[in-house]
């Protein structure tokens, strides 16, 4: 029995490898940097199995899955880690490529690695998959648009499976960081301006990756009787804000009222009339 990690090599995936190899359990760390996950299984032993996989194409999720040791094919508990988020720009100037290749990681991968793992732990009736969400799908920010609909669709795939698998022991939690430092999130996004990910992070008492990894275990941990649908987790100093209200803005006009001006004096024009 093993747990299989998504995105192993850095961040919340190195941490909860780290957590779960020193609680005891046989770790799958799956990710594309061989040199990465290399050092890691150096430093893990013979609780890591390192796993070359790109989530952002399936057949190598399939080819990796099917070049797994007997030993380890049969997966406990999957977490779903590996996921990105590239560029903050506004929908109508972010880059199309960014998206489709959010897309295609955050939610083809995810979604073709869960039905590659699922049947096996419906068949032994006991599974766990462990997915990591954001509080990106929930809550909206500028710039978030693609990003955080991915983590949309993450949670509410993460609730529908929950129906599909009553009766099944199979457990599903969506976990839903905020801002979390010492990761390479932010130098992805901001596509290698270290300086600008470093800025988002200065001042701040930020989520670590041990906490996120330690939520994990702690998930794991619970008794099989017990399911935590989502956990959302934000740093003290993260609240929320007001919902902005645009001021002093140029007012919209709708389709078929662009002669709105001309209308409104012909209405006039015609009121007018009937007083006269
Ligand atoms: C990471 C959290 O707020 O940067 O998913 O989108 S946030």
């Amino acid at each position: 029995m093993a747990i299989l990690i998504t995105g192993a090599s850095a961040g919340f995936g190195e941490a909860m490898s780290r957590a779960f190899v020193a609680a005891g359990y046989t770790v799958v760390g799956a990710a594309r940097r061989a040199d990465k996950l290399k050092a890691l299984a150096a430093e893990l032993g013979d609780g890591f199995f390192p796993l070359e996989m790109d989530m952002s194409r399936t057949e190598s999720i399939h080819d990796a899955l099917h070049n797994l040791p007997e030993h380890l094919r049969e997966i406990d508990c999957l977490i779903n880690n590996a996921g990105l988020a590239l560029g903050l720009d506004s929908a109508d100037s972010a880059e199309f490529a960014d998206w489709e290749t959010m897309i295609q990681t955050n939610i083809i991968g995810l979604t073709f690695l869960t039905r590659q793992i699922l049947p096996q732990m419906v068949a032994r009736k006991a599974g766990y998959i462990i997915n990591i969400g954001s509080i990106a799908g929930t809550y909206p920010y500028p710039g978030g648009n693609v990003y955080g609909a991915t983590k949309a669709y993450v949670r509410q795939f993460s609730l529908n499976l929950r129906a599909d698998l009553a009766g099944t022991n199979v457990r599903v939690s969506n976990i839903e960081p905020g801002l979390c430092g010492g990761t390479e999130f932010s130098n992805v996004r901001f596509k290698g301006d270290d300086e600008r990910a470093a800025k988002l992070y200065e001042n701040v008492q930020f989520i670590r990756p041990e906490d996120i990894a330690e939520t994990a275990l702690w998930l794991y941990q619970r008794p099989a009787h017990m399911n935590v649908n989502s956990i959302e987790i934000m740093p003290v100093a993260q609240s929320f804000g007001a919902l902005p209200v645009v001021r002093d803005a140029v007012p919209p006009v709708a389709a078929g009222e662009q002669n709105f001006e001309k209308q409104s004096t012909s209405l006039f024009a015609k009121i007018k009339s009937w007083f006269k």
